[in-house]
């Protein structure tokens, strides 16, 4: 029902000269015809109109129409694009007039979920127009490109259908472990067999975990942590870098205490830089409570800057020890005043003097080249899909885990059917309405 409903949009924001709107459904035609009182509209011709409401009073004397018959058009359905002036009081007029007309507000998204459901554009592409509307930064807009033109294989049907057969040859084994049951040797060297089967599945699940969660990264900002004792620079290295004050500097050790982050674009990169409080022993809850946030932010972190000062080199060790992001930088700082050895996996900054930055920028660009790079060009099928992977992580892991054979089958079974819904059933309507939810209205 809610697919055969005639839908309408603006496309453009307001605050223009121009409002564009997009009409798509078994109505459309009907209802430029109504609004116009023109009888005929030839495909993907443009035509100069006097738009009026049911009534017969004017919206606008002077607007643009195109008709694009279904198939031939961004939903496969009929659509038409109308293009009136910008106002308030002119495009209200005429959404009232198209409601009178029995056509209704698309949902976020409902236009290219349409598309899909029609055989228009997959997916991947969908969420390649939902990107390129959101990039900001050159990576993000390269990625979106990619995703767009197809120049990459979708990820969703192939990687989980890769998944599911790995699975299937596992849950043959178990069966066969399970046929066996008095056969103590037999079914102990299944088990192992299986045992180790689960664990390359986990390896396999966890490589798509994290390709998901760089292209989240790529999209939201590529979590890099400023880690270190108090006093040694991090807030005012975090305002230089920002070149905006953002975080409260002072002389005096624990003074930042929330977690204060900054957006950058760093090498067409979105970059978010995270200012965290200094570690070291406290009596202090709050700070105590501060410094938890710098531990669990680090967690979450693909690059950790650890900085250090002359006076606290002595504590390199113990802190990146522990430290768990995939990648640590060592960073000394007030270089304006400490003459440091130059290393050479070391960057020596002065957020004074403005020494070093650029060197530490291009250090960090170089680590995300090597980690990001190739993502960027690989299409992704968005958060859903995670949502599945992440779901069979866990149930593998428990798999694992599990000793008693039955049990473990069942959970098999389990993860089998979490990722079968994902790939057969993608045109289910609840998957389709979370994965569009999150595209603006108009698209
Ligand atoms: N000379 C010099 N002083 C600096 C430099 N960077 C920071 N400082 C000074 O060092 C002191 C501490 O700076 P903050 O940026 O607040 O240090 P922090 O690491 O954020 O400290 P906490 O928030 O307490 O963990 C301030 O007095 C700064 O002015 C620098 O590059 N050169
Ligand atoms: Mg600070």
């Amino acid at each position: 029902m809610k697919d055969t409903q005639t839908i309408y949009a603006p496309l453009t924001p307001s605050g223009g000269s121009v409002s564009l709107y997009r009409l798509s459904g078994p109505q459309a035609l009907l209802a430029i015809q109504q609004m116009t009182g023109k009888s005929t509209f030839k495909g993907r011709y443009s035509y100069k109109v006097t738009l009026m409401d049911t009534e017969g009073a004017l919206i606008d004397p002077c607007a643009l129409v195109v008709f694009y018959p279904a198939p031939n058009s961004y939903t496969g359905e009929d659509v038409a694009e109308i293009s009136l002036h910008a106002g308030k009081s002119v495009n209200d007029h005429f959404c009232a007039c198209l409601h009178q007309n029995g056509l209704r507000l698309a949902e976020p998204g409902e236009f290219s979920r349409r598309a899909v459901l029609k055989g228009k554009m997959t997916l991947e592409e969908a969420l390649g127009v939902r990107y390129l509307i959101e990039s900001q930064t050159q990576q993000q807009y390269r990625a979106a490109l990619a995703q767009m033109t197809g120049q990459t294989t979708g990820v969703v049907h192939e990687d989980l259908d890769f998944v599911r057969e790995q699975l299937l040859l596992l849950l043959r084994d178990a069966e066969a472990s399970l046929e066996f049951p008095d056969e103590d040797d037999i079914s102990s060297d299944l088990e192992n067999a299986l045992s180790e089967k689960i664990e390359e599945l986990i390896v396999i699940v966890k490589q798509y975990q994290d390709f998901y969660q760089k292209k989240e990264m790529l999209r939201s900002g590529i979590p890099v942590i400023l880690v270190g004792p108090p006093n040694v620079g991090k807030s005012s290295l975090l305002n230089a870098l920002a070149r905006e004050e953002c975080a409260l500097v002072s002389d005096i050790p624990g003074t930042t205490r929330d977690v204060v982050q900054v957006l950058v674009n760093w090498g067409g990169y979105a970059v978010r830089l995270i200012d965290t409080a200094g570690v070291r022993e406290t009596a202090d809850p709050l700070e105590a409570m501060g410094i938890q946030r710098t531990r669990d932010q680090e967690k979450l972190a693909r690059i950790t800057l650890l900085m250090l000062d002359q006076e606290t080199l002595d504590q390199e060790e113990i802190l990146r020890a522990q430290c768990h992001s995939p990648n640590v930088v060592l960073v000394l700082t007030k270089a304006d005043v400490f003459p440091y050895d130059q290393h050479k996996e070391t960057v020596c900054v002065s957020s004074q003097s403005r020494e070093g930055l650029r060197e530490l920028e291009s250090c960090v660009q170089k680590i995300l080249e090597e980690e990001f790079s190739s993502s960027v060009e690989k299409a992704d099928s968005g958060d859903v899909i995670k949502g599945a992977l992440d779901r069979a992580f866990i149930a593998l892991n428990a798999a694992f885990e599990e000793k008693r054979l039955e049990i473990r089958v069942q959970i098999l079974y389990d993860v089998f059917d979490t990722l079968a819904s994902m790939v057969h059933d993608v045109d289910q309507e609840e998957v389709l309405d979370r994965i569009f939810s999150g595209f603006c209205i108009g698209k």
